[in-house]
């Protein structure tokens, strides 16, 4: 019980918060706020068991290459994803069409999160869209083939499929993110949809402006 209460995950708190102060007013996103996000993400990922264990550990180690370079000395270029994209361009720290002698510049780090992000909203639209009796693993992997699986490999493929069975059912799904009853879930849900969408489609434009969308 004591242990229960000390790890108790709180999504808005932990997650929900940290994507909403990564913006900032003139729509950069703060890359500390952003990996604070994921940070979240991670602990509630690993509050559902040890079979999630390879997915925390590749998230983690992204967030961990972002914060090294935004605790270096290079540190204020990596304030926002705007001012890491210029820095790393400007002085040809990306390996662009194959891996080379960055392999673990911010830019291409940031991209498999942001891969990611997309998951996660496609996954969160519909469980907030789900019924009580839907499936958290079809929902998990309609979201995954829809978006990241274009990018992994069949064994990373293969491997996310089988750990979707091992997901909590809707109920205790709702449970693990401690927001209150399923229709203040659903309201969460509503809230926090949106605003990783906006998160992710600047993202996804930067991106997209600068051609970095197929980093190796
Ligand atoms: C709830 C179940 C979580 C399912 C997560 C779906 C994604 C599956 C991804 C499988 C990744 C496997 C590990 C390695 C992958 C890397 O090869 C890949 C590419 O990187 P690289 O360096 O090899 O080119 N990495 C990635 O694609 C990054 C994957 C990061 C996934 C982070 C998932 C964080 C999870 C969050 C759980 C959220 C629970 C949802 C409820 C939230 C409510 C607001």
């Amino acid at each position: 019980e004591a242990e229960n209460l000390q790890t108790q995950f709180c999504l808005k708190k932990e997650v929900l918060e940290s994507f909403k102060s990564c913006l900032s007013p003139e729509k950069e996103i703060y890359i500390e706020h952003y990996v604070s996000g994921w940070r979240g993400l991670v602990k509630l990922l690993n509050s559902l068991g040890s079979l999630f264990g390879f997915i925390s550990k590749d998230a983690v180690s992204k967030t961990q290459i972002l914060m090294n370079f935004l605790k270096s000395e290079n540190g204020p270029h990596y304030a926002t994803v705007q001012s890491m994209v210029k820095f790393e361009l400007d002085n040809k720290l990306v390996d662009v069409d194959k891996k080379g002698i960055y392999p673990e510049s911010g830019c291409r780090t940031l991209l498999r999160l942001h891969r990611a992000l997309r998951w996660l909203q496609l996954f969160l639209e519909r469980l907030r869209t789900s019924k009580e009796d839907d499936k958290t693993s079809v929902m998990c992997r309609d979201a995954y083939n829809e978006s990241l699986a274009q990018h992994h490999t069949w064994l990373i493929r293969k491997s996310a499929g089988m750990a979707f069975y091992g997901l909590p059912v809707r109920p205790a799904f709702f449970e693990v993110m401690n927001v209150g009853t399923p229709e203040q879930v659903v309201d969460v849900l509503g809230k926090a949809v949106p605003l990783l969408y906006e998160v992710y489609q600047i993202t996804e434009e930067l991106y997209q402006k600068h051609n970095l969308l197929d980093l190796p």
